[in-house]
C-alpha cells in the first residue's frame, strides 16, 4: 500500500500513472499548493524540498521522479526495460533524468516564469527563452518516437508517462505543437490507456476539491 502526495496537473502525474499501470494499491493525498501545504512542517518532514511528488513506501518516503520511477520499476514488472548491463541501466537513468533535469526546468520557465523573474519584461523574456529551449528538445523527442509506439519501442514504460506529462504542460503553455506529430500521436495513445484514464480521473477529483475550496493549482 502506497500513499502518493500529489497535486493535479503537477509532475506527480508521472507516479500516479505509474502506480495505476502497475496495478498498485495506493491512496492519494492532495497537496494544496495555494495553502502552501507543501511548505508546512508536517509535509517538509516527508519531503524537505517542499515539492510533489512524494511517495510513501513500505521503506519510507521517497522523492524525485527518477528515483520513484526506478524504485517502482524494481517493485513491479513491466514499468521500465530490464537492463542486463550497467551501461543499459545507466542509459535508462539518463532518460529519466533528461525529463527531470532538462525538460522539467524548461517547462517551469514556460509555465510559471513569474517565479523566475520580476516585472513584465523579464517574465516575458524568461518564457520566450524557455520556448526557444524547448524547440530542439521537442524535435529530439519527436524524432526518437518516430512511427514507433512508445519511447522504448513496443513496450510501454514510465518514460511514456513522463513525456506525456511534459506534452500536457507545453500544450497548455501554447507551445506550437504542430511540428511534432509523433509526440502528439503518442499523447493520444496515452490518453486511450485505461490506467492513464484512471490516473486522470483521480486528478479530476482533486481538481474538483480544489475548485470547491476556491484554490486554483499552481505548478512548476
Ligand atoms: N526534481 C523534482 C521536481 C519536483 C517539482 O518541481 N514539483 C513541482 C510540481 S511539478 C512542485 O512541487 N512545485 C511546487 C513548488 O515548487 O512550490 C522531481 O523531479 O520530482
Amino acid at each position: 500500500m502506497y500513499t502518493l502526495y500529489a497535486s493535479p496537473g503537477a509532475c506527480s502525474r508521472v507516479p500516479m500513472i505509474t502506480l495505476e499501470e502497475a496495478g498498485a494499491e495506493f491512496d492519494v493525498e492532495l497537496v494544496r499548493f495555494m495553502r502552501a501545504a507543501h511548505k508546512q512542517p508536517s509535509y517538509l518532514a516527508l519531503n524537505p524540498k517542499g515539492k510533489v511528488p512524494c511517495l510513501i513506501t513500505q521503506d519510507g518516503p521517497l522523492t524525485e521522479n527518477p528515483a520513484i520511477a526506478l524504485y517502482l520499476a524494481d517493485q513491479f514488472s513491466g514499468l521500465l526495460p530490464k537492463a542486463v548491463h550497467a551501461i543499459d541501466q545507466a542509459k535508462i537513468t539518463a532518460d529519466l533524468v533528461f525529463c527531470s533535469a532538462t525538460l522539467h526546468p524548461i517547462v517551469s520557465r514556460m509555465r510559471v516564469p513569474m517565479l523566475m523573474a520580476d516585472g513584465p519584461e523579464a517574465i516575458k523574456s524568461v518564457k520566450e527563452k524557455a520556448v526557444e529551449a524547448m524547440i530542439p528538445m521537442a524535435k529530439l523527442i519527436d524524432d526518437h518516437l518516430g512511427d514507433g509506439l512508445w519511447w522504448y519501442g513496443d513496450e510501454w514504460s514510465i518514460m511514456d508517462a513522463y513525456i506525456f506529462w511534459v506534452w500536457f504542460r507545453i500544450v497548455g503553455g501554447n507551445f506550437p505543437t504542430k511540428p511534432y506529430p509523433n509526440w502528439s500521436a503518442h499523447a493520444s495513445r496515452m490518453n486511450a490507456r485505461p490506467a492513464v484514464k484512471r490516473a486522470l480521473a483521480r486528478e479530476a477529483e482533486m481538481q474538483s476539491t480544489l475548485e470547491a475550496e476556491g484554490l486554483l493549482p499552481k505548478m512548476g
